[in-house]
């Protein structure tokens, strides 16, 4: 590591002038693309389709075929491992609310390449040697327990593996063992600030310095929020298992984007109906490719997630793009009476009213040949006129979005909470 102050850097690649890094992604490129050929049976062919044996320049990038979600769950559990499964030391798994998770392998090295890509997400965010890491990420075959776990181990920090749940506990444990550094998904850290408050607890006498976020979207209001609630700076981690889960991009200081690891993934945005390639700036959706996997290759994978890039440089002096807006989940998009609308467009209303608490969720129904929705939400106390404050809610959105949409202010808790991703949207159409 180059320093310790908060513009330490874990590895100087992330300073590597952009010609030299794109030298170095086409050599890895090169090979990725080889290694596939030889050892994935279903991006080989999809390559030969394509007419691609070798790659020229990093131009030819947008001649390679895509992969998807649904090629590891046709493959499931191992179908899109380039090696032996005896080389293969761990496993993971995304959530699969749509039936069968997806299956990811590690190898020895792998596992070691996302420590050390964590180790920089880290210490990017501000994360110092000997600082306590409290990590309630779940632990299993989420990777955002072992992950974060890890790359705190790496760096040199005290790691408490608390994982999710027994929340009351977990605010006793942050008192106690003088957690500097939650890991955790935004929506849960606002559950583990309740359990704080609840033990008579102030969060500003816990010693929490930084939050470190992700494995689902928040809003700047929600940020916000959670900093005041938990008195903490907020840090965004991205990341899917596909990839090898959080770690593929994270906040530098400046807080002015997403780096992502450039040297270990290719990002591209596309149009997520054509898939023709977007330019810098504009949204779409966030394509990726491994630059360095050795069990499970993915070459242009499609992520699902509505982003757009920046590649002017940061004031960091990390030369790696920046992903500049994270939306959400092309899945999780909403398009109600032809509008198109995010569950993190509402959050960012909602967080933003002071007798309003940051917990919700999006009824989607369908009442006769149209969609209805209905907002989900809590008064932040109970001496709120809850009437008074649905009809105020529903202005405010009508004003925002264009859209009528009802808001139902429910009783205090009754909005289920999630010890890891929230579930937003519930569709009920049937
Ligand atoms: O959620 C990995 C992770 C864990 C990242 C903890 C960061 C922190 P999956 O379960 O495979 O992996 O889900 C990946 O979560 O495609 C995004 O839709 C969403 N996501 C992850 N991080 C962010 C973020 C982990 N910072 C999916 N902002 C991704 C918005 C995020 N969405």
């Amino acid at each position: 590591m180059s320093a310790t102050s908060e513009h330490a850097v874990w590895d100087p690649v992330e300073m590597l002038p952009r010609e030299r890094l794109r030298e170095l992604q086409l050599e890895r490129l090169r090979t990725t693309v080889a290694h596939v050929l030889a050892g994935q049976p279903l991006g080989a062919a999809r390559l030969r389709e394509a007419g691609i044996a070798e790659i020229g320049s990093l131009e030819d990038l947008p001649r390679l075929p895509f992969s998807w979600k649904s090629d590891l769950r046709d493959g499931y559990p191992f179908g899109l491992l380039a090696v032996p499964r005896e080389q293969v030391v761990r496993v993971h798994a995304s959530s699969g609310s749509h039936g069968k998770p997806t299956v990811v392998g590690y190898t020895r090295a792998d596992l070691d390449a996302w420590a050390e890509l964590m180790a920089r997400t880290f210490t990017m965010a501000g994360v110092r040697p000997g600082m306590v890491v409290h990590n309630v990420n779940s632990y299993g075959l989420f990777t955002g327990g072992l992950g974060f776990h890890d790359g705190a181990e790496r760096i040199g920090t005290t790691v408490v593996p608390a994982s999710a749940g027994f929340t009351a506990r977990q605010a006793m444990l942050l008192s106690d063992l003088g957690g500097q550094v939650l890991c955790a998904t935004p929506s849960y850290a606002l559950v583990i600030a309740q359990a704080v408050r609840d033990a008579g607890l102030d969060p500003a006498e816990l010693s929490l310095e930084i939050g470190m976020f992700g494995g689902e979207p928040f809003s700047q209001a929600m940020r916000e929020q959670i900093e005041r609630e938990l008195h903490l700076r907020a840090m965004a981690v991205y990341g899917l298992s596909e990839m090898c889960g959080p770690g593929v991009a994270g906040e530098c200081s400046a807080r002015d984007g997403l780096h992502v690891q450039e040297d270990h993934f290719l990002a591209e945005v596309v149009d997520p109906d054509s898939g023709d390639p977007l330019g810098d700036g504009d949204e779409g959706e966030l394509v990726l490719t491994t630059l360095a996997k050795e069990a499970l290759p993915l070459i242009r994978y499609r992520t699902g997630d509505i982003a757009s890039l920046d590649r002017t440089p940061c004031a960091c002096g990390r030369t790696f793009a920046r992903i500049a807006s994270l939306r959400g989940r092309r899945d999780d998009m909403l398009i109600v009476r032809g509008v198109n609308l995010f569950p993190s467009n509402v959050e960012h209303l909602l967080v933003g009213v002071e007798e309003v608490a940051p917990h919700y969720r999006l009824i989607v129904d369908r009442e006769g040949p149209l969609d209805e929705l209905t907002v989900e939400c809590e008064p932040a106390s109970g001496d709120v006129d809850r009437a008074e404050l649905a009809t105020r809610l529903e202005h405010l959105l009508r004003e925002h979005t264009g859209l009528r949409i009802a808001v139902a202010v429910v009783d205090p808790g009754a909005v289920p909470r999630s010890e890891g991703k929230a579930v937003r949207v519930v569709d009920r159409r049937g």
